[in-house]
């Protein structure tokens, strides 16, 4: 398998913990990918230009990041992050969509407020981004106990996210707000996975 990555996404991040976390890592190439540069070759495997992509063996590739996690989780036989069926299964999926939406509403944010040349940039936007990120903190927040248990993709997914506020916009500490996910997130992050994957360069 191969992986088209950036070394900043936070659905990389998230693809590459499940990896870690499954003992699947090495079985892995990485191909590192500029998504702005066309010369790349990612809108060959996809066509929406996003990373992360995985290229299996067999030529199929497959995105986005959810759908590369629970693939990934087929392919071992120990205890499932995507649990089976039920109750456990749509909280696990429904904590990964609110937590990657975190990271989607912080990238829109990021780039209008970062990227965008300040005479362009749209400041009901940045708010509408801001308002969703902070909602979503406060549903974590009320909700932090559902994020204990065994290990499931909702986990991964907030950790991720929450190291994506601290990546992009470490200026607004999130944790005295919400300080059931700031106790959580403190654990989760001594995870070996975790700390293996810190991003590192915030360009
Ligand atoms: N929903 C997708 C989001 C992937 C995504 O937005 N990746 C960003 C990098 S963080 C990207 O490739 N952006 C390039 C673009 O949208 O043109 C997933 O979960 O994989």
């Amino acid at each position: 398998m191969k992986l088209r990555y950036s070394t900043t996404s936070p659905y990389v991040r998230k693809v590459t913990i499940v990896a870690i976390e499954l003992g699947l890592d090495a079985r892995i190439e990485r191909i590192p990918t500029d998504t702005r540069d066309p010369q790349s070759g990612l809108s060959g495997d996809n066509p929406l230009g996003k990373v992360p992509a995985l290229i299996l063996d067999d030529g199929e590739v497959l995105y986005d990041s959810p759908v590369i996690c629970e693939y990934l989780d087929s392919l071992h036989q120990g205890a499932k992050l995507f649990p089976a069926a039920g109750p456990a299964r749509w909280r696990a999926l429904r904590q990964q969509a609110l937590c990657d939406g975190i990271q989607d509403a912080a990238i829109l944010r990021m780039l209008e407020t970062k990227r965008r040349p300040e005479a362009l940039r749209w400041p009901d936007s940045i708010a509408q981004q801001a308002g969703k990120v902070s909602r979503a903190l406060d549903r974590l927040e009320a909700e932090a106990a559902q994020l204990d248990g065994p290990l499931t993709i909702g986990q991964i997914a907030a950790g991720c996210a929450l190291e994506y506020l601290d990546f992009r916009f470490g200026e607004e500490d999130w944790r005295p707000a919400h300080p059931k996910l700031a106790a959580w997130q403190t654990k989760f992050a001594k995870r070996p996975a975790m700390q293996q994957t810190v991003p590192q360069d915030p360009a």
